[in-house]
């Protein structure tokens, strides 16, 4: 199983002690973080081309320690008001930007938003925004797609030459340090989103358990996946709760997914003193085809 960390440019990264499962931990000399910086054209395309391959990337030092304590206490305080539907495996609570500016200033913060631009299309918009704990010895510990598959093969191995347009990804923020596997970090089977199947429920014994990728990374690491990738929740081993704050891009075809769908109305405060950019990514799309 292989532990994959990502870095941005400029970070220092020094070997750090063995911890008690037996992993060496990076320690990150910090230099800045990403949150609110502009990207270069050509960094985006390169993580729009490792985002095509892999089906998901993984940064570190993208919010800083101020933004994560917000975004956490915004979440704990959403959770003890009132929590939705975990299913039992994870605490948590839907549309937090309705009530928590930190996130609501996640889905315009750069480079992030560049990036969802050029992944998914320019007109793209948020289409969900929830966060979570995962509590000890919880997750969402099954293989799964977030949606079914956009193509099946039927027989033979899965194609190589084809590219799939990115109708939807999931920018997953840790807002807890997840050091180790037994932390509970995003697993991930990178490619897999090219598969054309969905996944076993259950990855050991099979063909593709060694090629679990477990994005480990500090609290201010972002992993951003396709909703075609094969990836899960570790289950949460440690003696702290995970917790996570998510945002899904997707592009106009897309709809939003925000709780009860039909008929949902947004708070007027969420958009009416936003900037054209965040207008458009809370749902004020241009007009098109069906509309
Ligand atoms: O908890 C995680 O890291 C993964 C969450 C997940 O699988 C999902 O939201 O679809």
């Amino acid at each position: 199983m292989a532990h994959r960390r990502a870095y941005w440019g400029i970070s220092v990264i020094l070997s750090g002690p063995l911890t008690q499962a037996g992993e060496r931990n990076e320690v990150v000399m910090d230099s800045g973080y990403l949150a609110g910086r502009t990207v270069g054209e050509a960094e985006i395309a390169g993580w729009v081309e490792q985002f095509h391959r892999d089906g998901y990337l993984f940064l570190e030092n993208v919010l800083t320690p101020a933004m994560v304590c917000r975004l956490k206490d915004d979440l704990e305080r959403a959770l003890a008001d009132h929590q939705d539907n975990g299913g039992g495996v994870i605490e948590l609570h839907c549309r937090m930007f309705e009530t928590s500016d930190a996130n609501l200033h996640l889905f315009a913060m750069e480079p992030i938003v560049t990036f969802a631009e050029a992944l998914v299309e320019k007109s793209c918009h948020v289409v969900h925004n929830n966060s979570f704990r995962t509590p000890l010895g919880k997750g969402i510990t099954t293989w799964h797609q977030d949606d079914a598959p956009h193509y099946c093969v039927t027989h033979g191995e899965p194609p190589t030459n084809v590219r799939l347009p990115v109708l939807l990804f999931t920018c997953n923020y840790y807002l807890t340090d997840v050091p180790t596997v037994a932390h509970g970090p995003t697993q991930v089977i990178p490619g897999s989103h090219l598969f054309g199947s969905s996944p076993p429920p259950v990855m050991e014994g099979t063909e593709w358990e060694d090629k679990i990728v477990s994005c480990l990374g500090s609290a201010g690491s972002v992993m951003m996946f396709n909703n075609q990738v094969w990836h899960r929740g570790a289950p949460n081993h440690s003696d702290v709760p995970r917790c996570m704050t998510q945002v899904s891009y997707g592009r106009r075809m897309v709809n939003h997914f925000f709780f009860p769908f039909m008929n949902y109305q947004m708070p007027a405060h969420c958009y009416e003193n936003a900037a054209p950019r965040l207008r458009r990514l809370l749902g004020f799309l241009p007009s098109g085809a069906y509309g």
